[in-house]
């Protein structure tokens, strides 16, 4: 937190996103504010608030657009404003083609081994160039300086870097990619992969999350553009201008304030629909068809069947908070999950004895921690995943340094968490095998795990992330200062 203060204090730093960090909705006593779910606005905001800051977002779901006057650029929090929120209101068409369809049915499963082909409609990239383009009239709008600091976040902007290169050539503009990369095959079939690197290169500092993701983005530029690669330093040289391609690690911030409130008590486990004695296997993810939901309904489901001893002695909790509804293909994963999960209950459940809860819903912070700390076993099974923070929220939460995480290979965070039980979720049978086996974890076992996962998670949390990506950039934007003068 020093290290944010005091490499940007007093600078003009503009952080864009897709989504707002906070969320305006209507309630029977006027508008309400809420923190929408996910580690990005706790990692960002005290960023926005050291040094008041602007935070440029897409306004949806704000219900406040009709209400407040200046509804477009407001101060935030409501109960402590230090930063300007700069909503970007889109019509229902640019939405529906920038970001469900271009984004979300193009570039996502692009990114994503999932095994769903993207979809590239003309007219979904015509909405996502015009889109970037009004964030980028917002970021030139907003700039205090000719050279503010800017933070793009994600896959919704990747052409919005070189937009603001071209206007504000002073600018430092770091732009993190939240998702995977692909290899440059797969990265070929995008009709737009020109315009998609070329946009991104307007950065001084890209960010992946693991180097995997940063190797394939170098190798879809060696094979695409006329660029001069330095592998020494994983720097870029195109256009007149270098960039540097960097890994930065996503994770939270370390619990301040552990809930101590009343878990592993029968009547918290019995509220659950638990069985006295029963072991708990949670998983908690968004419904998404990389989060591999229906692959670990199957292998749960296969270990009731192969081992029937397991019955009425283990539950699986998944809480899945819907998502992308407008999507075609998440609205069938919801409904093949509740039928997986009915089937499931039909097989298995007796009169006292229900195997599998599935809740698909939005839970609140202090409901996950509950949970976290009442789970035997927690699931990752991503099929691809950027990094994946619920695996780094348990580890968290387990303050009794108990507990067993399973966590697919191929999500990013298996790569700071080796004691993890590192899984294949393609592979059913090795998944169903290792649930098993976790649950049959000696407590010592479980502690030394633990306690070194937690040691990671402590030291590489969120304020580590966004500080070594702060420090880059001012240290980017210094040696750029003195090119200028010299
Ligand atoms: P996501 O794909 O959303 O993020 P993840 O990293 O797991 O995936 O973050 C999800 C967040 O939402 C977590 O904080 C989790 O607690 C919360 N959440 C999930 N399900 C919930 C539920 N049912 N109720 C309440 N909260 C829930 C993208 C990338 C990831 C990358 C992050 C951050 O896909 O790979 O880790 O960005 O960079």
């Amino acid at each position: 937190r020093t290290l944010i203060g005091q490499e940007l204090a007093g600078s003009d730093v503009i952080i864009v996103s897709n989504r707002e960090p906070y969320i305006h909705s209507a309630g029977p006593d006027g508008i309400r504010c809420a923190i929408p779910a996910g580690g990005l606005v706790s990692a960002l905001e005290p960023i926005a608030r050291g040094c008041g800051g602007t935070w440029i977002a897409h306004g949806s779901g704000s219900a406040d657009r009709e209400t407040v006057d200046d509804q477009d650029r407001i101060q935030v929090p409501p109960d402590n404003p230090s930063y300007a929120l700069r909503r970007v209101w889109l019509s229902p068409e640019e939405e529906k083609g920038y970001y469900l369809g271009f984004a979300n049915e193009g570039l996502w499963p692009l990114c994503h081994n999932a095994f769903v082909r993207p979809i590239f409609r003309e007219d979904d990239w015509n909405h996502y160039k015009t889109v970037n383009a009004r964030f980028a009239d917002a970021v030139i709008e907003e700039a205090r300086t000719e050279a503010p600091i800017v933070i793009v976040q994600d896959y919704h902007f990747s052409l919005l870097p070189r937009m603001i290169r071209e206007r504000l050539p002073n600018a430092t503009i770091v732009t993190f990619w939240h998702i995977p990369w692909p290899n440059a095959e797969v990265f070929g079939i995008c009709p737009h992969a020109t315009e998609i690197l070329d946009g991104m290169l307007g950065s001084d500092i890209i960010g992946f999350q693991v180097p995997l993701f940063r190797i394939n983005f170098v190798e879809c530029i060696d094979r695409t553009l006329e660029s001069r690669i330095n592998h020494e330093n994983w720097s870029v040289r195109y256009g007149g201008k270098t960039s540097q391609v960097r890994t930065y690690p996503i994770s939270i911030a370390w619990p301040d304030q552990p809930l101590r409130t009343a878990i592993s008590s029968p009547t918290a486990r019995e509220a659950l629909g638990i069985k006295p004695g029963a072991k708990l296997i949670l998983a908690v993810g968004r419904l998404d068809y990389t989060k591999g939901i229906p692959e670990f309904l199957q292998a749960f489901e296969d270990l009731l069947t192969q081992h029937p001893e397991h019955c009425g002695r283990v539950h699986l909790y998944y809480v899945a908070a819907p998502s992308r509804g407008e999507v075609t293909s998440y609205r069938t994963l919801h409904k093949d999950c509740l039928r997986i999960s009915q089937a499931i209950n039909d097989r298995f459940g007796t009169e006292d004895y229900k195997p599998l809860l599935f809740a698909d819903r939005h839970a609140d912070r202090d409901e996950l921690s509950r949970l976290y700390r009442e789970a035997d076993v927690c699931v990752v099974p991503s099929l691809h995943d950027g990094m994946n923070l619920v695996a780094k929220e348990f580890v968290a939460e387990r303050e009794d340094e108990q507990g067993v995480l399973i966590l697919s290979r191929f999500a990013g965070a298996i790569q700071e968490l080796p004691e993890a039980l590192a899984v294949n979720p393609f592979d059913l049978s090795k998944l169903t095998a290792t649930l098993r086996a976790a649950l049959k974890m000696p407590r010592t076992e479980q502690t030394e795990r633990m306690r070194r996962m937690r040691e990671t998670v402590r030291s590489k949390n969120i304020y580590r992330w966004a500080g070594r990506l702060l420090e880059d950039a001012a240290h980017v934007r210094a040696r750029n200062q003195l090119l200028r003068r010299g």
